[in-house]
């Protein structure tokens, strides 16, 4: 083999190479909806616990929040409403993103997801995060019309 054949195979091997790894980071980017806000923490590692109310009046209170970066917290959400509510964690870009899925295709829940916790009418549920990334974060209420209606809040983390 001369070194100009071998030297288009390597190219070849790499131009492969890239296509994997453009693949790998598509998906994952996919797969890891939210990671920007952090990941799930560790239950032992929680540092502090916030409540927080959900309302039929679409609400979260509070609606504002922060946090520190590295810092876990274990949200401690408090459905007082008669329907199904949910906090969804995430950039705003995120949740609206999700939101539009979400109004075309009402079914389109996220069961499992980390960033993602159902709360059923006037039970309590926890969601414990770790928040790695400083800047502004935002969680919703993603129940088709509930984030439309102002169901959503900020959180800011401190770098
Ligand atoms: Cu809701």
């Amino acid at each position: 083999m001369c070194s100009c054949a071998r030297r288009s195979l390597l190219m070849g091997v790499m131009l492969g190479l890239f296509a994997q790894l453009a693949a790998a980071q598509g998906h994952a980017g996919h797969a890891t909806a939210g990671a920007a806000v952090g990941r799930a923490g560790d239950p032992k590692k929680v540092s502090r616990t916030i409540d927080l109310d959900m309302s039929d009046a679409m609400r979260f209170a509070p609606a504002e929040l922060a946090v520190k970066q590295g810092e876990t917290v274990r949200f401690r959400l408090k459905n007082t409403g008669k329907v199904m509510h949910e906090m969804v964690l995430g950039t705003m870009r995120d949740l609206e993103a999700h939101a539009e899925t979400m109004k075309k295709d009402p079914s389109m829940h996220h069961h499992g997801a980390a960033n993602i916790v159902h709360v059923a009418p006037g039970r309590t549920a926890a969601l414990v995060w770790q928040f790695t990334n400083a800047g502004e974060f935002h969680y919703g209420c993603l129940v088709p019309g509930h984030f439309e209606a102002g169901m959503r809040g900020s959180i800011k983390v401190a770098p």
